[in-house]
């Protein structure tokens, strides 16, 4: 560095630069989105300058200049007049503003660099030519950093035309005007040329003179600088100076300290005007030295009023030595003012100029400035020059259509149609003879016939060349080079597209529409420019087998590339496709690269083509959209702006991600008949895509405007039917002026007018009724989301600069909006996977032009699912919590006392009733708040799931409302049960009583002879015959009798008396149930076969799962209740809802079918109820005690000791089988509990995920029967498989044995403890060792277990007949009793086997709870019979993953009696018809299936994949399908033949989103 000029130095560490020096300052270091992004403060320190500088410079804010002095106030406590602290040199603070760009340009890269000039010239500031670094001698020709300038402008010869030029400026041939001085020079040739250049317009400072803020301080580095400006016309003779362009360049320093740079200047010129007071002696030797004086030097002589002889004559000397002719001297004094001195130096310049010759372009000056020691900045990049230069060769003179379609061949014809294939697909419009599923498989296999085309095409050399640049080894390279292409790109593209965009718009003049559409043509074709070569790089990765070597690291460096803020293609608008695959892997190479932290806020900017959106977004951000007047590229690019640390947690993103249209709306292509359509796809693709959307609103053509207004209404109330949130906000563009916010107040209205239109237009169009003005859509504030930006430009373009007025409206209507995204903290921002979701879904969506967004969309599904496992845990929660508490409740009524009426037991049971109906309230709220909690969580994409919330909260109250019934039985049968076994044991009791009065007698009788022990049993033998000879048991009851009168009760309204009169239904549905056409309304007679076996085999299976039913209920060791039959009527008619609408079956068919069954019920129950009754008869309960009479009968005759043989029996008959009932009655719910978290837990979390464990497990067993039993007869297969599943895991490592032992402890514990705390008094103290104590004993016992276990009096009573012992050893040998019970029960535990015998009698079934969580609500689609998947069990519209052939539900296509082979996924989506019992047998389109079926959601299915299960199961079994179902076999498409069990499966997992 000690080569550097100290000045330098010290100038860019007081800037804070040195850092950056030299070239280190980076384009993408300023994209960065931070707190300065939102507020700009004043600055107050040097430092800060450049910044504020460079900030408002990409703002381009024409103002930048001036603020590059720190604000006064940091020298208000000085007094002027205080001259002892006068600050004598606060130079420090201060800074020239031309050294400040000066510095700036010599730390900024080649890139930035560019920028700079770019957005300089914007504002019409002069821009350095000559760059000079620290030494005034060595400077540095900025050709590079004016690449990239190109202007517009209106030479006069073209002023009739209304043509114009737009080309590079470098690369334009101009006459170069320079200004230079000597010494002597008291004249600002700045203020002079400003004054020159800005006649018409308003003073412009387009060079910094002395009197510009900071203009006057001495230039520490800038001196040596040149700088250029142009001068352009627009075309009108009143306003233009020079008819032509014309450049001028300032040298600042006089010409003796920039030698080299003046000597440059003078020979690159076609004039120079030198500047002077005086001529010193060096500098005429300096002037005389030159060539072509005489048509090239002009002297500008300020003859000043003092010395004013003296220096005329040093002018005059040198005048005569160059031989210069009057007419090359002007000369000011002090009579004539600077304005009138402008124009007589203006007129020089223009005689000037009419004698030009020879002018030379910018590009053409490297020699030049070689040749003289001066270096160019460009020479860097010479290798990337020429590698852009030879692909530019490989073009040359070619057409660029024929060029394209060589080189660039994967972007061509096979990918434009496979975009339109894809389209056909979704839409099904054609479908000629053969079937929809041909139709598909075919269109399948064309895509992928083009697909393979544009795998196999090579490499072209253009490509091959351009990827090998692109993978260059530095990011600067890369730059370099793409930046040579662009610059060549867009030079060719301006010289061969010209000539067919005049011709497009004079077409557009006359208004014919196939020349135009033809035009347009020619001018896609013909356009090449740098975004087609990374598209066909796209496409080249998107075609390439993964992992190909060459090609596999182009993601990561297009992630750079985004990265530093470089434009990447999202849609190919020309196409109208995307390379999915492309750009999914740059971006996650990008969510790689920021180590996955890419929370991203989608910005998109919408609006008529060319009305300034792309310089808007260039404008608030700082970035490079192509902005162009011309261009005719269509689609979507995308830019990612980081947003910086400190605002990282504010503003919640790490990304702002930025989306320019292009294309939309051309006015000129709006007649084209196809752009509708495309411009819809591109709108609502983007619209959905963003978060914030702003629609640029050029009222000039407002006419094109509404149609994108309608286009992004539409697509805004799709987005809120998904439940994506959305801000939107309008920019009015070219409103100035301090009344038009007033004034747009009328306009604003309108405005919102017109959206309310459009909102109800489009609200009908998606059959939303409940929409009727824009705000129902959007949150939208006249005030808050209207924006007015005055023009662009603030004057007549080209010498006009951008009106200050607009970048500050610009930068104002950032600052809100990033600051309203700062107060918003609604929804967690998604990141770059769920973004790349969103555009897959999207596109399929756009594509399919159906945004009920179904559940195919990973995203939905997922939160959906999401919330389906949480829903189905609070709700085993709820069931779980009520299930305890009914269990206790059961137990104290069985426990309540025996003594008390029956009248309250019933007002126990009502009491019972209303505890639970509070304590069920309360769990409903519980749950109601869980689900409110969940909608608030920011985590879970809730806001997708949003329209569900309804459905959710009402299943609650279905929930709440089976809960309750189920309880409220559960006690009436407990009510019940108590009666009935109060009523057998005050039967029991009497017998007892005589029983043992008789073996007392018996025992006196015999207490004088000695009797062997048989002769004693025989007398006891005896004895009990005669004793219990008139027990008389308990009545049974008429149960067919009830069965009946319920049905009759269930007919009431029917009138059908008589078809129950001479009814047995004892003998009733003995045999198989013949359904016949007197079951069915006669019109179905017409479709006769259409469904002929499909009712029968309805019939059946709704038998088979009422039997089920019966048979379940009948396992239990209960009694038959007449709510059995109810809740079996009321099954039957669930299922006959279906039959009405799928068979139009008849009143006979109903009354027949519940004969028929209740029939079957009348039996089984009537088997139940005396089943029970032999268990609770008195008599064999009393021949249960036999045993135990006769031992104390015997003991009491010989005086033994009985104790133990009591305490036994106690145990044996009392404790053992409450203990068992103890244990089962909790069983069920540890069970499910153990099913719930096993590692069978999965299976149930969820309803779709249930349905894939089960169907996979049918694809792996490949049993026909089974399949036809899974979609016949869903119901019972999945409560087979439950039970199953239950059996294999409870028997699975003794897991029932294991928990029936974890209850066993937990009831001998506590039997153990009772007996501990029964054993003595309240107050603590032994009872005593007396008879009398084990009475009390006991009771304490009952006392301590009333809540655990219910044990029967009569029971305890006959054990404990005559006991002789006293209290102590008796509960000595009790405890060890029980410690033998407990080891005899594990014993039996763990040898039984039969676990089906366990789950039938357990009083809460675990199959059942299990059936109920995965089984939903039953539906089955009315076309396929998929089960519905949706969560709880009253949603307002059912639906599944993937549906299946129709034909596998048994539809059949007509006459041909041939299975459906088609989808009805494909069918709804499609022109095709149907019709069935349901539409009246009158042909009914398919797409509008919802008139029938309003319940159900069946979208188009947009994955292929998803449904190869079922296409697989169709291809596997059709012939076994059709005899199976009475049908001919369907036509299964060849293509489904070749799916394998493998792809199957692999559909499988895509429909249900699992990864396992
Ligand atoms: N007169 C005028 N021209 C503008 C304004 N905004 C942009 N332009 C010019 O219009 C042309 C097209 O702008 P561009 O941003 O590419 O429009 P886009 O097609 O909507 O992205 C460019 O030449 C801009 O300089 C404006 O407010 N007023
Ligand atoms: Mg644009
Ligand atoms: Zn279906
Ligand atoms: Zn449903």
């Amino acid at each position: 560095m000690s080569t550097q000029p100290t000045a330098l130095l010290n100038l860019l560490s007081r800037l804070g630069l040195k850092d950056f020096y030299p070239n280190k300052l980076t384009l993408r270091s300023l994209l960065e989105i931070n707190k300065n992004s939102l507020h700009e403060k004043q600055v107050s320190s040097v430092q800060e300058i450049p910044w504020y500088f460079l900030r408002n410079l990409f703002k381009i804010n024409a103002e930048c200049r001036s603020c590059t002095q720190l604000s006064t106030d940091h020298y208000k406590d000085d007094d002027p007049f205080d001259l002892d602290h006068y600050p004598d040199d606060d130079s420090d603070n201060k800074v020239n503003p031309l050294d400040l760009i000066v510095a700036l340009f010599l730390c900024a890269d080649s890139f930035l660099q560019q920028e700079m000039a770019l957005k300089m010239s914007m504002c019409q500031f002069s821009v350095p030519l000559l760059l000079p670094y620290g030494n005034k001698s060595q400077c540095s020709l900025m050709l590079w950093a004016l690449r990239d300038i190109v202007k517009e402008w209106r030479p006069h010869d073209l002023s009739e035309s209304k043509g114009f030029v737009e080309d590079n400026i470098v690369q334009t041939h101009v006459p170069l005007y320079s200004f230079v001085r000597l010494k002597n020079c008291s004249l600002s040739k700045s203020q002079l040329l400003n004054l020159v250049l800005s006649r018409g317009q308003q003073n412009q400072n387009i060079f910094i003179h002395r009197d510009i803020e900071g203009g006057a301080l001495k230039r520490e580095i800038a001196d040596g600088l040149v700088e250029v400006c142009w001068y352009l016309p627009c075309g009108r003779e009143n306003l233009d100076i020079f008819s032509e362009p014309v450049a001028f360049t300032n040298l600042r320093e006089n010409i003796c300290e920039s030698l080299a740079q003046f000597n440059f200047l003078f020979q690159v010129s076609a004039a120079t005007f030198v500047f002077l007071d005086k001529v010193e002696e060096n500098e005429e030797k300096i002037l005389t030295s030159l060539q072509d004086v005489k048509s090239k030097l002009f002297l500008v002589v300020n003859r000043r009023d003092g010395s004013a002889r003296e220096d005329m004559k040093t002018v005059k000397t040198i005048m005569e030595k160059l031989a210069l002719p009057n007419s090359n001297v002007t000369i000011a004094d002090s009579k004539v003012n600077k304005a009138e001195f402008s124009k007589k130096l203006c007129a020089a310049i223009k005689t000037s100029l009419a004698q030009v010759t020879t002018t030379m372009n910018i590009t053409d000056m490297p020699a030049k400035a070689t040749e003289l020691g001066l270096s160019v900045d460009e020479c860097k990049s010479d290798e990337e020059k020429k590698a852009a230069e030879d692909i530019m060769k490989g073009i040359g003179m070619r057409r660029i259509p024929d060029y394209k379609k060589q080189q660039l061949p994967l972007q061509g014809e096979n990918w434009k149609r496979l975009a339109q294939i894809e389209k056909e697909e979704c839409r099904m419009k054609k479908s000629g003879d053969s079937g929809l599923e041909q139709c598909i498989a075919k269109i399948q296999e064309e895509k992928q016939g083009i697909k393979n085309k544009q795998r196999e095409y090579k490499l072209s050399k253009g490509m091959e060349s351009f990827i090998d640049n692109f993978s260059a080894k530095t990011k600067e390279k890369r730059d370099f080079f793409l930046k040579w292409m662009k610059l060549m790109l867009d030079k060719q593209s301006r010289n061969k597209l010209s000539v067919l965009r005049n011709k497009f718009k004079e077409e557009c003049k006359n208004k014919n529409v196939k020349l135009i559409a033809e035009l347009d043509k020619a001018l896609l074709e013909s356009s090449l420019g740098i975004e087609h070569y990374m598209r066909e790089m796209g496409l080249i990765y998107e075609f390439s087998v993964p992992s190909q070597d060459k090609i596999s690291h182009l993601p990561h460096l297009a992630a750079e590339m985004l990265w530093d803020g470089y434009p990447l293609e999202l849609l190919d608008g020309d196409a109208s496709n995307i390379s999915e695959r492309w750009v999914t892997d740059v971006l996650m190479e990008l969510h790689k690269k920021v180590g996955g932290k890419s929370r991203l806020l989608v910005l998109t900017v919408l609006g008529v083509q060319s009305t300034g959106k792309s310089t808007l977004l260039n404008t608030m951000f700082g970035v490079q959209f192509p902005v162009s007047s011309g261009r005719c590229t269509r689609g979507a690019f995308m830019l990612f702006l980081r947003v910086g640390q400190d605002l990282k947690s504010e503003l919640n993103y790490d990304f702002i991600l930025l989306i320019d249209t292009e294309g939309l709306k051309s006015p000129d292509l709006a007649q084209l008949e196809d752009s509708y359509e495309h411009d819809n796809q591109l709108a609502t693709f983007v619209v959905g895509l963003s978060d914030v959307t702003i629609i640029n609103v050029a009222m000039e053509n407002f006419a094109e405007m509404k149609d994108v207004l309608q286009i992004t209404v539409h697509a805004f109330l799709r987005m809120k039917q998904i439940g994506k949130k959305h801000i939107c906000h309008f920019v009015h563009q070219n409103v100035g002026g301090v009344s038009a916010h007033s004034k747009g107040m009328t306009e604003r209205k309108h405005l919102l007018d017109q959206l309310n239109e459009m909102t109800l237009i489009a609200a009908e169009m998606e059959k939303q009724p409940g929409i009727k003005a824009f705000t129902d859509v959007l949150d939208y504030d006249i005030e808050k989301n209207n924006w007015n930006i005055p023009g662009l430009w603030h004057g007549t373009p080209p010498m006009a600069p951008v009106n200050t007025g607009y970048s500050e409206a610009v930068a104002d209507f950032k600052k809100n909006l990033l600051e309203t995204l700062k107060g918003d903290r609604s929804t967690e921002p998604s990141q770059i996977p769920e973004f790349l979701e969103w555009m897959r879904s999207l596109w399929k969506a756009v594509k399919y032009e159906n945004f009920i967004f179904s559940f195919r969309n990973t995203l939905v599904a997922h939160a959906y699912d999401n919330l389906c496992k949480e829903f189905n845990q609070w709700e085993w929660d709820f069931r779980k919590e009520i299930f305890n508490w009914q269990t206790g409740a059961e137990l104290e009524i069985l426990n309540a006392d025996n003594e008390t009426q029956v009248e309250n037991w019933k007002k126990l049971v009502d009491s019972k009733k209303e505890k639970v109906k509070h304590k069920i309230k309360e769990q409903q709220t519980l749950m109601e708040k869980k689900l409110h909690d969940y909608y608030k969580r920011k985590d879970r994409n809730v806001n997708l799931i949003e329209r569900y919330k309804a459905d959710f909260f009402n299943s609650i109250t279905g929930l709440t409302k089976e809960v309750q019934h189920s309880v409220s039985t559960k006690l009436d049968h407990s009510l019940d049960l108590k009666i009935y076994t109060k009523k057998a044991e005050d039967i029991q009791r009497k017998y007892r009583g005589v029983i043992e009065k008789q073996v007392m007698k018996l025992l006196s009788d015999c207490k004088n002879s000695r009797l062997s022990d048989q002769q004693l049993t025989q007398e006891f033998e005896k004895m009990w015959s005669r004793a219990t000879a008139d027990i008389c048991g308990l009545k049974e009851e008429d149960i067919v009798g009830c069965v009946m009168e319920q049905l009759r009760k269930h007919f009431a309204n029917l009138n059908v008396n008589e078809e129950l009169q001479n009814i047995d239904l004892k003998e009733i549905g003995k045999s198989q149930f013949k359904t016949s056409r007197e079951h069915m309304e006669s019109m179905m007679q017409q479709i006769k076969q259409f469904f002929v076996g499909d009712l029968q085999s309805f019939a059946d299976s709704v038998i088979e799962s009422c039997t089920r039913f019966i048979r379940d209920k009948a396992k239990t060791n209960e009694d038959y209740h007449d709510s059995l039959t109810r809740d079996l009527l009321e099954r039957i008619d669930k299922s006959l809802t279906e039959s009405y609408r799928r068979h139009k079956t008849n009143k006979r068919f109903e009354i027949d079918l519940k004969l028929h069954i209740c029939g079957i019920a009348a039996r089984e129950f009537l088997k139940m109820h005396k089943r029970f009754l032999s268990e609770k008869n008195p008599q064999n309960q009393l021949e249960k005690y036999k045993a135990q009479y006769l031992s104390d009968f015997l003991d009491l005759y010989k005086q033994r000791d009985h104790c133990q043989r009591k305490a036994a029996d106690f145990v044996r008959v009392c404790l053992k089988p409450a203990m068992k009932n103890y244990i089962n009655r909790s069983l069920g719910i540890d069970i499910v509990e153990e099913m719930l978290t096993s590692s069978h837990s999965a299976e149930y979390s969820s309803r779709s995920f249930f349905q894939y464990s089960i169907q996979k497990e049918l694809l792996q067993k490949g049993d026909f029967q089974s399949f036809v039993k899974y979609i016949g007869n869903y119901e019972i297969y999945v409560k087979d498989w439950i039970f199953q599943h239950i059996e294999q895991k409870m028997s699975e490592e003794k897991t029932l044995c294991k928990l029936m032992n974890k209850n066993l402890q937990v009831i001998v514990k506590k039997i153990t403890e009772a007996t501990e705390q029964a054993s003595k008094r309240r107050d603590g103290v032994l009872l005593p060792d007396d008879k009398e104590s084990i009475t009390e004993f006991i009771n304490n016992m009952h006392k301590h277990l009333i809540k655990d276990i219910s044990i029967s009096v009569e029971d305890e009573k006959a054990t404990l007949f005559q006991i002789q012992s006293t209290c102590h050893p008796f509960v000595k040998s009790l405890k060890a009793s029980i410690q033998d019970l407990k080891s005899q029960l594990q014993e039996e535990f763990s040898k039984s086997e039969d676990v089906t015998e366990v789950l039938n009698k357990l009083p809460i079934k675990p199959q059942d709870e299990l059936f109920k969580r995965v089984f939903g609500c039953g539906k089955q689609c009315p076309f396929c019979k998929v089960p519905c998947e949706a969560g709880g069990k009253d949603h307002q519209q059912h639906h599944a993953a993937v549906h299946r052939p129709e034909g596998l539900g048994r539809f059949r296509n007509e006459p041909s009696n041939k299975l459906v082979e088609t989808l009805c996924t494909t069918l709804v989506n499609s022109d095709t018809m149907f019709r069935n019992a349901d539409t009246k047998s009158e042909w009914h389109p398919y797409k509008d299936y919802t008139k029938y079926y309003p319940d159900w959601q069946i979208s188009p299915d947009s994955t292929i994949e998803a449904s190869d299960y079922w296409k697989y199961v169709l291809a596997q079994y059709n012939e076994r399908f059709a005899k199976e179902y009475r049908a001919e076999p369907a036509n299964v498409p060849e293509a489904w033949r070749g799916i394998t069990k493998k792809k199957a499966l692999k559909g499988l997992k895509e429909a249900f989103n699992v990864n396992e």
